[in-house]
């Protein structure tokens, strides 16, 4: 997969992109990035990309021309592009599923009170990762690029890993332990050490449904 990331702040994404188990798809081949900037497509003179709104208010607004340009600069038809705001559809590990299956996303980080509205037609989708207001789209891309990163197959040690965890069946995780056996009087529960993979699998699958009901309620009745 190639992700190509729109953003004024290109600085912000090689520490995170490059790091860990993304710098390891990468490395891989599994993975190529990118970023532009609409700053080098701005044809003003000081490079301008945003401007004051119209109607009057706080703030400024990310002009449209310059936005396009950098869009389509790295835009192909196979591309599915994708505007990250608060206004958008949720998203969620399924859609990272979903995502997963594409060649090439486009990932659109806005900054300041938002962009011109107009530009919103450059867009596939718009997806927010939560009902919180960050400072610009650049944090929201690299959660998703890294939420859909790791669905693709062969990016993760094991092949399984991916498809066994927290949401893909709409519970959270079995609770994990490791050494050692005893911590401050505290043990690791008996049926991890019986090696009967039945019985670990049963208690692993009660454990989670009773995290479930008790962290995320919310979650119960999907599962
Ligand atoms: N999930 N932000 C977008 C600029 C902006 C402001 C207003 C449109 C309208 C966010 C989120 C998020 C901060 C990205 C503001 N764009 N993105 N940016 N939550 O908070 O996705």
């Amino acid at each position: 997969m190639r992700i190509d990331f729109v953003t004024l702040f290109p600085d912000m994404f090689a520490p995170v992109m490059d790091a860990s188990i993304l710098g390891r798809a990468k490395e891989k081949g599994l993975l190529e990035w990118g970023c532009v900037n609409p700053r080098d497509f701005s044809d003003n003179k000081h490079h301008k990309v945003d401007d004051r709104p119209f109607g009057g208010g706080p703030g400024m607004v990310m002009m449209v021309e310059p936005l396009e340009k950098a869009v389509k600069s790295v835009k192909k038809k196979s591309s599915k592009t994708i505007f990250l705001s608060p206004q958008g559809e949720k998203f969620t590990d399924g859609k990272a599923s979903q995502l997963a299956k594409e060649k090439h996303l486009v990932l659109v980080c806005g900054r300041y009170e938002g962009i011109d509205e107009r530009a919103l037609d450059l867009f596939d989708e718009e997806l927010s990762i939560g009902d919180y207001v960050l400072t610009g789209g650049e944090l929201p891309a690299m959660v998703v690029a890294d939420a859909v990163v790791r669905k693709i197959p062969g990016v993760l040690k094991k092949e399984d890993a991916a498809s066994s965890e927290s949401f893909v069946e709409g519970l959270l995780d079995f609770p994990q332990y490791t050494r050692p056996r005893v911590w401050r009087g505290r043990e690791v529960p008996e049926v991890l050490f019986s090696g009967d993979h039945k019985r670990i699998a049963a208690w692993r699958r009660d454990a989670a449904k009773a995290a479930t009901k008790r962290k995320r309620p919310d979650l119960m009745s999907r599962a």
